[in-house]
């Protein structure tokens, strides 16, 4: 692999100064997202105490949780996301989770992975990772891994990913002061990751180079627009007309019943 490519670049400024060439903004929205069974309540909820509440996402019968929890004077608005093992879309949801990464566009997103299987919960993360470049990835359960003799070498896989990866025992509570300081340096910009890409097979490549320009030519920088490409070339219907939907009326997406709709 080309590390070079992926390490990170970390910008010089401290998180203060940071936040002030973010407008001084101290609010952010963190996805969780994650494999089933992995730890994201056990996160959130030990993140968030009390201050949840839940819904369903909006036409599903998916549930939603939500939390802030506060931190270094910023405050993190925390969505639960549902467990999934991919986001192709074959469920309510892997719909939900895959449309609220690529169209709400959280301000972190951090990757929930079992360090007891990580090869299989790793499938998700390089997914997450072709929609946004703003992610931790947490490894979880990492008590129960000792316990099977498996250890995880989080900054060789840091160094491999290109996003800062933490090591949690979630149930214990710890690891979540590093998992905390990990997406603040994601959240507010200070530290920019640089995700490994997943490359597909030459004629997948070729078609992307020649429709993601128009696809950047109508989104700019709002979407990811390689992600975007990838979809429109498998005909994916939801994605489409959310896209249509947005160049016509410039309105910001939200996810709605059936899919990406607009506010
Ligand atoms: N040993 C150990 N158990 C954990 C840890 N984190 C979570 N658990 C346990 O793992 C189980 C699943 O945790 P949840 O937090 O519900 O997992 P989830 O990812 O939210 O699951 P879904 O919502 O179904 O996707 C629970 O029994 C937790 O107590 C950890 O770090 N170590
Ligand atoms: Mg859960």
């Amino acid at each position: 692999m080309d590390l070079i490519n992926r390490l990170f670049r970390r910008m010089d400024a401290n998180e203060e100064s940071a936040r002030k060439s973010n407008n001084q903004k101290t609010s952010y929205i963190i996805a969780l997202a994650g494999n089933p069974n992995t730890g994201k309540s056990t996160i959130f909820n030990a993140l968030t105490g009390l201050r949840q509440h839940t819904g369903n996402w909006p036409g599903k019968t998916v549930l939603r949780a939500e939390g802030s929890c506060s931190y270094r004077g910023m405050t993190f608005n925390l969505v639960d996301l549902p467990g999934t093992y991919s986001l192709l879309s074959n469920s309510a949801e892997e719909q939900v989770a895959r449309d609220y990464l690529c169209f709400s566009k959280p301000d972190a997103t951090v990757v929930v992975l079992d360090a007891t299987c990580l090869e299989r919960n790793l499938n998700l993360a390089l997914q997450v990772l072709e929609i946004t470049s703003k992610a931790v990835i947490c490894v979880n359960l990492v008590d129960e891994a000792k316990r099977k003799g498996i250890e995880i070498n989080t900054a060789s896989l840091s160094e491999e990913l290109g996003v800062p990866v933490v090591p949690t025992a979630a149930r214990e509570g710890h690891g979540l002061g590093k998992l905390l300081s990990a997406i603040t340096g994601v959240a507010t910009g200070s530290v920019v990751n640089a995700p490994y890409t997943v490359k597909y097979e030459k004629k997948i490549e070729d078609a992307v180079v020649k429709v993601e320009p128009h696809i950047r030519k109508l989104v700019g920088e709002e979407f990811n627009s390689r992600w975007l490409a990838l979809r429109f070339l498998e005909h994916d219907q939801t994605v489409i007309s959310a896209v249509q939907k947005w160049t016509e009326e410039r309105v910001p997406l939200k996810i709605k019943a059936g899919g990406v709709a607009l506010a």
